[in-house]
């Protein structure tokens, strides 16, 4: 990574270009089954990943991981392991799963911890109230409650 793009990182100047992991999906209906896509923007200053393990919030289950070539799928109940890559940091890539959501409305956030050739990074730093902003921020989505009477599965 050149230096321009370590204080793009750093300074979030660029959100949605070279946004460290962060979800694809804002907001989703309380128990709903919905698609997650975790995106990758880049290594471990610089180095290439070879594993990413998402842990999902309480109250979140039945994970169904999308196989991807290159990389193999492992878990538990409230955990998804992607081993395989390299994933260059020149690279970008999406790692996707299908969870029902819980019932309970309001952001939920998920500690995603990258693991590289060199180094690793844990996204799980959670905005307190200072409104701080924060250099490993854990990708969240916003639960917002069933329509009442929408059909069920
Ligand atoms: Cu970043």
């Amino acid at each position: 990574m050149n230096i321009r793009l370590l204080f793009a990182c750093a300074a979030l100047a660029a959100p949605l270009a070279h946004a460290h992991v962060t979800l694809e999906q804002t907001s989703a209906t309380a128990g709903a089954y919905q698609k997650l896509t975790f995106r990758v923007g880049h290594g471990c200053k610089g180095s290439p990943t070879h594993t990413l393990v998402v842990t999902l919030p309480d109250g979140f289950n039945g994970a169904k991981p999308m196989p991807k070539t290159g990389w193999a799928l492992s878990g538990t109940a409230n955990q998804v392991t992607w081993k395989g890559g390299p994933l260059l940091d020149a690279h970008y890539d999406e790692f996707v799963m299908q969870v029902k959501l819980p019932a309970s409305v309001g952001k939920h956030y998920f500690k995603v911890t990258q693991l590289c050739d060199q180094g690793r990074m844990d996204w799980d730093a959670v905005p307190d109230a200072s409104g701080a902003k924060l250099a490993s921020p854990a990708p969240f989505i916003e639960i917002t409650p069933a329509v009442a009477g929408a059909p069920h599965h």
